[in-house]
């Protein structure tokens, strides 16, 4: 058996070339007749009974089935070469739909045309009939999903492992100007992606105590006797590369209720004890921390990271030796990428597998650990950085407390064999921070540690870290801190998203930018001509029309609504008042946060009402500012950022003086499938966080890529896409992050901006007046007060330049032409920002792998 396996699985590979064309690696034959089969024998409907949603499953059914076979064929064409694999470990997956991206991805869309005629429907409809997988709060997640796609596209052999959250993000309501959060109950109509494995389940064990034992041999032997023991069941959803044969398994992993774990109560005839203690070990898969700004602190939390991480390492070491693997040679067929502090778990649970399940001694241990480990920050925020309470820790993981503890003091030696007598830096590099019942685990560094590489997601990012956050890790271990810089993935957000761009640009250069993004630099000799600009402005006014259209739609105004709605009504925008399609539109999409300063944008629309309110029949250019983006449920001052947005939205909308010329829109409910809307359709990005507070962003590469202009702050990887369009290309503006860490240090005094500033004396003075909340004159009093008397976020002190900054948008917007050569020749140099080039770097310079061939 073992011998006919290997020779089909060798004959199968030399058949499937990876850069072959889909026909040859995905049949698309029999598209249609597999739909209505699997509507009628799947579903149980005849194809003229069944609802848009249940052809959605038909159709999703029949391509699933296809995603197998090529993961069938990926898996033995790995066992076959003996290919190194990675194993990204993150607690989000922000993968949004997924019906569009696989037919794209696989070449279907003719077949899947015609298959859905069949059914009576049309393909977009069905598209529409998904429900976002929002298995993420933001940025980490969506690049974890980018990263996925780009894994597969290249043929890198990857399991993406995380927990599959009955509830994802949760459903952002704007009621009465402010946010409601509603739970996303994403698959209670069933998911058709994902393949349950409930044979592959894993056991997973919390709390009890540790027994010490010298075994005969005179050695130590160690057992953790947990309190309490769950299951962990894999969900494994495909992700396709494109058009290559190569498909690449998301395992999501549910929390399930031990078997035999209420034996005890049920005996005793205690029947609802029993199922209450059910339902508590499987809220550990119930719902995704909706936080990205601080650190949660909560039991439940920590359960979640243990529960996946330890899911996901008996699975991968399983697998390991069932293909032959001995621990020893774990890091050359495995690499093990801890995305954030979130998983970093993972570095004692690995211990604790070699050491008291494999026996190996703790110096062979500890080398496989951490030549199998990579880990990537996310975030220079501290308040985001994990700290573990000790107490807390131990009482649910008392063994890897302990081996945090043996992990630590091993390392504390070394390090004062480095620095004798440097109490000082011991105590900055400890894994352990405080004393008694206020000791904590710190997490990154814990991360640091147990890894070979420490990367930081854009160029300045990875340079404070060095600097500032890891200073101490990066003397001791000057190779170990490096950068990768982030990326997204063109297939999505260019391909998919914006089709007229695509296709422009691909009748204008061919197609190889799908895999190959650099290629796109090709375009830039089209930014002279005037053909080419013409159908590049054309392409994008209607991206606006058709946004525009769905936003007023949402909002109740003119019917008549193409298909893809967003999800709810834009706030600000009264029932029947259209947007302006002519209008520049200007868009801030992400996250609320005090440090991305979406408050500084909000002020600026202000300065410009009251500008118009003086000049009402000056000649100013349209504007549309869009905004949009989740406040964490327990963040005031996100949540006053979002009720400031839409008073100032009604106030404005509710002026016919200022609102032929500007416009400030609240769009709720922002997420992947939103953000594939806004991004063909804009035409400024604002990017415009305080200097060396935002890592990356990939939101500002999406933009670029879709031709929008940034206006943004010399921070994150906006200052590699400054370097990569040209300066004369984009509208930079603000101080630098060393201007910023001199004001500060300086001891910053936002009154003194205040004071030097009559327009923006206006303009707090108006928000602090109580005009804009009528009914609550005192909203903003205490958010104005702040500004004046901290404004750690140094808002005032860069308004000025970004209005000068706008204005010089806003002129150059009035020139078309000149505007449209300035977005070709962005688009034309975003090569570098393809999720293609980051998991490359990430394999070559970290994992150490190679694609398969
Ligand atoms: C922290 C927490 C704290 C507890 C509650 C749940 C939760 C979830 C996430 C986080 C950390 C979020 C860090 C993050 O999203 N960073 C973003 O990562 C992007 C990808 O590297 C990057 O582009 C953004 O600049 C960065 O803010």
């Amino acid at each position: 058996m073992g011998k006919t396996r290997q020779q089909s699985d060798k004959q199968r590979a030399e058949q499937v070339d990876p850069r072959a064309g889909a026909s040859a690696v995905t049949p698309s034959t029999g598209l249609a007749a597999d739909c209505v089969e699997a509507l009628r024998l799947a579903v149980g409907r005849e194809p003229d009974a069944a609802t848009a949603y249940e052809r959605y499953l038909a159709l999703a059914t029949a391509i699933r089935g296809r995603q197998l076979g090529a993961w069938l064929d990926t898996e033995s064409r790995r066992r076959q070469a003996g290919t190194k694999r990675v194993h990204y470990l993150s607690l989000e997956f922000l993968v949004g739909r997924s019906l569009q991206n696989a037919v794209l991805n696989l070449d279907l869309e003719d077949a899947a045309r015609d298959g859905v005629h069949a059914l009576g429907v049309v393909l977009e409809d069905l598209y529409e009939a998904e429900h976002d997988a929002a298995l993420g709060n933001g940025g980490l997640g969506r690049l974890a999903a980018c990263f996925l796609d780009a894994l597969a596209t290249q043929g890198y052999p990857a399991v993406g492992h995380g927990i599959r959250y009955e509830y994802g993000m949760f459903r952002q309501e704007i009621r009465d100007g402010a946010q409601v959060e509603r739970p996303d109950n994403w698959l209670y109509r069933g998911n058709p992606w994902e393949l349950s494995r409930p044979d592959e389940r894993v056991q997973v064990h919390f709390g009890g105590h540790v027994e010490y034992a010298t075994d005969a041999g005179g050695g130590l032997s160690v057992r953790w006797l947990p309190a309490a023991s769950l299951w962990a069941v894999p969900y494994i959803t495909l992700v396709p590369g494109w058009r290559n044969g190569v498909s690449n398994p998301l395992v999501l992993w549910e929390a399930v209720s031990g078997d035999d774990f209420n034996l005890a109560y049920f005996n005793d005839g205690d029947y609802i004890r029993a199922v209450e203690d059910q339902a508590r070990d499987e809220t550990i898969s119930k719902v995704l921390y909706p936080g990205d700004a601080s650190a949660a602190g909560k039991a439940l939390r920590l359960k979640q990271q243990y529960f996946f991480v330890a899911a996901a390492l008996a699975r991968i070491l399983n697998e390991h030796l069932a293909e032959g693997g001995a621990p020893a040679t774990l890091p050359e067929r495995v690499a093990i990428h801890l995305n954030d502090t979130h998983p970093v778990v993972a570095v004692p649970e690995l211990m604790r597998l070699l050491l008291d399940v494999h026996g190996l001694g703790w110096d062979a241990a500890w080398d496989i650990t951490t030549r199998t480990f990579a880990y990537t920050n996310h975030t220079l925020m501290p308040e985001a950085l994990e700290r573990w309470d000790v107490g807390l820790f131990g009482s649910l993981l008392p063994r890897h407390l302990d081996l945090c503890n043996e992990i630590n003091r091993r390392f504390l030696d070394e390090v004062a064999r480095r620095w004798p007598g440097d109490a000082g830096r011991i105590e900055r590099l400890s894994i352990f921070e405080g004393f008694g019942a206020d000791q904590r685990i710190r997490m990154a560094n814990l991360a640091i540690v147990g890894s070979h590489s420490v990367n930081g997601v854009a160029e300045l990012h990875s340079a404070l870290l060095k600097r500032d956050l890891f200073s101490d890790f990066h003397t001791l271990w000057p190779d170990k801190l490096r950068n990768v810089t982030n990326g997204v993935t063109q297939r999505r957000w260019l391909r998919q998203a914006n089709p007229a761009l695509a296709r422009l640009i691909t009748d204008a250069i061919g197609e190889r930018w799908v895999t190959d993004l650099e290629a796109l630099a090709e375009l830039a000799p089209l930014a002279d001509d005037a053909a080419f600009r013409e159908a590049w402005w054309d392409i994008k006014r209607l991206n606006v029309r058709v946004l525009a259209h769905q936003l007023a739609a949402a909002a109740g105004g003119p019917a008549s609504v193409p298909s893809g709605v967003p999800t709810g009504a834009p706030a600000g925008a009264p029932k029947g008042v259209a947007l302006d399609p002519d209008s520049l539109f200007d868009v801030q999409v992400k996250r609320i946060h005090e440090y991305k300063r979406q408050l500084m944008n909000l002020l600026r629309v202000l300065a410009q009402y009251l500008r118009i309110k003086d000049a009402p029949n000056g000649d100013w250019t349209p504007r549309t500012v869009l905004m949009a983006g989740k406040a964490a449920p327990g963040y005031w001052a996100a949540k006053q950022i979002i009720r400031l947005a839409c008073d100032i939205g009604r106030c404005i909308d509710t002026d016919p003086q200022v609102r032929p010329w500007l416009r400030l829109v609240f769009v709720p409910n922002y997420g992947v499938s939103l953000a594939e809307r806004i991004f063909p359709a804009s035409d400024l990005s604002e990017q415009i966080s305080t200097a060396g507070t935002e890592a990356s962003g990939t939101g500002n590469m999406k933009f670029a890529l879709n031709g929008a202009l940034t206006i943004g702050t010399l921070d994150g990887a906006n200052i590699e896409i400054a370097e990569a369009v040209g300066r004369e290309n984009i509208f930079i503006f603000g101080l630098t992050e060393p201007e910023v860490a001199a004001l500060r240090n300086s001891g910053y005094r936002p009154r003194d901006f205040y004071e030097g500033n009559a327009e923006l004396r206006r303009v707090l003075d108006l928000v602090a007046s109580g005009a804009l909340s009528p009914g609550d004159p005192d909203r903003y009093a205490g958010l104005v007060h702040e500004l004046l008397a901290y404004d750690p976020y140094l808002v005032l002190a860069d308004f000025a330049d970004y209005l000068e900054a706008q204005d010089a948008a806003a002129d150059c917007f009035r020139d078309p032409q000149r505007w449209t050569a300035m977005a070709i020749r962005n688009v034309a140099a975003m090569g570098r920002f393809s999720s293609d080039r980051s998991v490359r770097d990430y394999a070559e310079g970290i994992w150490g792998m190679a694609p398969l061939t």
